[in-house]
C-alpha cells in the first residue's frame, strides 16, 4: 500500500464503538460494541492513529463520562471524541428522521415513513454537530470516514464550515429506486449533500445503480465514467467517486471462536434440549423488515405440507430487542408472538416436541455462536437487508460444512451467496415452505459442496478486504486499479437479479 494510504483515520459513526452505562455504585462501565465494523476498524485506527467521533449512548454528560470516554479511547490507542445529544435531538434525528423516514423509505417501505417537517431540521443540526467534532479531530491530510444512513448530510456540513478533506461514505443500508426515492421531500438536497463526498460506498451494484438513476433523473449534467466496481461522476460540477463494497465478518475469528470447546458444549447441549431434530435458526433484530411473521407462516405452512418434518424439526427464532421505543416495533412483537403461540398451540405434542422455540433477547457472544453452531438449516428471509451479517457468520460457524443455508433474495448477501446458498423470495409463503423441505431432505454431498463454496467466498472477501478495498478507491489515483483481482471481482461483487 503507498504512503498515502496510510494517512491518518477519522471514523465518524452515530454511535461509539464502546457501549458506556453506569454500573453498580454509579461508576461508569465501557463494553466494546459487538458489530464487525467495529472489530475491523479498530486496528486500523490503531495502526494508522486518528479518532473516532460518535454518541457515547447516554444523554448524560460531565467530567466522570468524559474521563470514561477517555479511558477507553487510551486502551485501544486512538481518540473517542463524543458527539452530545439531548432528549430532543435524539427523538427527531435519530428516531425520527433517520429511523421513521430513511429507514423505512430505504427498506422499500414508505408507507411506514412520516415525513414530519421538523425531522429534516434536528437531522441537519445534528449532522452540523457530527462535522464539526471531525472538523475539531482532523488535521491536513487525514481522511474522514462518515457511516451510514445517520450521517448523509455531514460531508455538505464540513463543505459549509471549509472543510478540504478527503471525506468518504459508506451505506449500510439499501438504496432504493426512483420511484420510491422520489417520496422524500428533501430528494434533491440529499442528493447534493451525498455529491460532496469524494467516495460513496454501496453495498452492491443494485443500490449504486438506482444512485445512479435518481441522479439522472433529478439533476441535469450527469456523467458516468468508467465501468469497474469502482465508476466516477460528474453531476454539474462536482465530480466524485461511487462504488459497491459488500460488507463482511472477520471469517477467522468466527470460525476460530465456532471451534472453541465452550461453544462446542452449549451446542450439544441445545441438541440434547432439542432432540432427534433438525434444527433451523433465526436470528434478527426486532425489525419489519427481517420478513420474521412471514417466516413464521412459511415454517407453518411446511409442517401443513410435510407431515413427515412434524417432530423431525424445530425452528429456533431469536429475536433481539431494537428501537422499542417506535410503536411499529412493539407491534410487530406482539405478531410475532401470537404466530409463535398458534403454532405451538396446533402442532405441540404433550411432553415433547415444541415446534418453534423462541427467544427475544440478546445473545452473548457464546450463546450466539453456539446456535449458530447447532443449527442444521439458517433460514434468513428479510424483505430487503443491505447485507445481512447474520448468513455470513452462519456459514464461517458451519465449520463441518454440512449445513444449509435459506436466503431471501432481496438481502443484499444474495447477490455473493447465489450461487452456495437456496434462495427464496420472502413474500411467497409456500416457496419457502418448500424451500425448507428442500433443504431438510438435501443430500449430504450437495449440502457439503454449497457450504464450501458459501465459506470460501466469505473467507476471500472478508471485512479486512472490504476496509482496504473502500480506502483504496478513496484514494488510488487511476480506476483502473479496480476492480479489485478476479477471485474478489466473480462472487463479491457480482449483481443479483430474481428471475
Ligand atoms: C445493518 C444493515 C448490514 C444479532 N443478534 C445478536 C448479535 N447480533 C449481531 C449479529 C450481526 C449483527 O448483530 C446484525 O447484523 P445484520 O447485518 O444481520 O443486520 P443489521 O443490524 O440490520 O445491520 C445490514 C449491516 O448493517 C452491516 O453493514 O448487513 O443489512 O441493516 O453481526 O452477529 N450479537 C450478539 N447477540 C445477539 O443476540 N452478541
Amino acid at each position: 500500500m503507498g504512503a498515502r494510504a496510510r494517512q491518518r483515520l477519522v471514523v465518524v459513526s452515530n454511535r461509539l464503538p464502546f457501549v458506556f452505562k453506569r454500573g453498580p455504585g454509579g461508576r461508569w462501565r465501557t463494553e466494546r460494541g459487538s458489530g464487525g465494523l467495529v472489530s475491523a476498524l479498530l486496528p486500523v485506527l490503531r495502526d494508522r492513529g486518528g479518532s473516532w467521533i460518535g454518541w457515547p449512548g447516554t444523554a448524560e454528560t460531565g467530567p466522570d463520562l468524559d474521563a470514561a470516554v477517555a479511558a477507553a479511547g487510551g486502551d485501544v490507542g486512538f481518540a473517542l471524541r463524543p458527539v452530545t445529544l439531548d432528549a430532543r435531538q435524539v427523538g427527531d434525528y435519530y428516531y425520527g428522521f433517520s429511523n421513521e423516514i430513511i429507514w423505512p423509505l430505504f427498506h422499500d417501505l414508505q408507507s411506514l415513513c412520516n415525513f414530519e417537517p421538523a425531522y429534516w431540521g434536528a437531522y441537519k443540526e445534528v449532522n452540523r454537530k457530527y462535522a464539526k467534532a471531525a472538523l475539531a479531530a482532523s488535521r491536513a491530510g487525514d481522511f474522514i470516514w462518515v457511516h451510514d444512513y445517520h450521517l448523509m448530510n455531514v460531508a455538505a456540513e464540513l463543505r459549509a464550515l471549509g472543510c478540504r478533506a478527503r471525506v468518504g461514505f459508506f451505506l449500510h443500508i439499501p438504496f432504493p429506486s426512483p420511484d420510491i426515492y422520489f417520496n422524500l421531500p428533501w430528494r434533491l438536497t440529499l442528493l447534493h449533500a451525498l455529491l460532496q463526498y469524494d467516495l460513496v460506498g454501496f453495498q452492491t451494484l443494485r443500490d449504486r445503480r438506482n444512485f445512479i438513476q435518481c441522479l439522472r433523473l433529478l439533476m441535469d449534467d450527469v456523467s458516468v465514467q468508467g465501468k469497474g466496481q469502482v465508476v466516477s461522476v460528474t453531476a454539474g460540477r462536482r465530480t466524485m467517486r461511487i462504488g459497491n463494497f459488500p460488507i463482511s465478518i472477520d471469517y477467522n475469528a468466527f470460525m476460530r471462536q465456532a471451534a472453541a470447546d465452550e461453544v462446542a458444549q452449549r451446542a450439544q447441549e441445545l441438541h440434547r434440549m432439542l432432540p432427534k431434530r433438525k434444527l433451523i435458526l433465526g436470528v434478527d433484530r426486532l425489525d419489519y423488515t427481517k420478513g420474521i411473521p412471514h417466516r413464521l407462516k412459511a415454517f407453518r405452512t411446511a409442517l401443513e405440507r410435510y407431515p413427515k418434518l412434524r417432530e423431525r424439526i424445530s425452528l429456533i427464532q431469536v429475536v433481539v430487542p431494537s428501537r422499542v421505543d417506535i410503536p411499529q416495533y412493539r407491534e410487530l412483537k406482539s405478531r410475532i408472538e401470537q404466530l409463535v403461540g398458534e403454532i405451538n398451540g396446533n402442532f405441540v405434542r404433550p411432553g415433547g416436541w415444541v415446534p418453534v422455540w423462541y427467544v427475544f433477547g440478546s445473545l452473548s457472544r457464546t450463546d450466539l455462536l453456539a446456535y449458530y453452531r447447532a443449527a442444521d438449516i439458517a433460514l434468513i428471509t428479510p424483505f430487503k437487508d443491505g447485507m445481512n451479517l447474520v448468513a455470513k457468520e452462519y456459514c464461517a460457524c458451519s465449520i463441518e460444512e454440512e449445513c444449509v443455508l435459506i436466503l431471501s433474495e432481496f438481502a443484499g448477501a444474495a447477490a455473493q451467496l447465489q450461487r452456495g446458498a437456496l434462495l427464496v423470495n420472502p413474500y411467497d409463503i409456500e416457496g419457502v415452505a418448500d424451500t425448507i423441505h428442500r433443504a431438510f431432505t438435501m443430500s449430504d454431498e450437495e449440502r457439503r459442496s454449497r457450504m464450501r463454496r458459501l465459506r470460501r467466498s466469505i473467507r476471500d472477501s472478508d471485512i479486512f478486504w472490504w476496509v482496504d478495498s473502500f480506502l483504496r478507491a478513496a484514494i488510488a489515483k487511476d480506476l483502473s486499479a479496480f476492480p479489485l483481482p478476479e477471485k474478489h471481482v466473480s462472487e463479491a461483487v457480482a449483481d443479483y437479479v430474481p428471475i
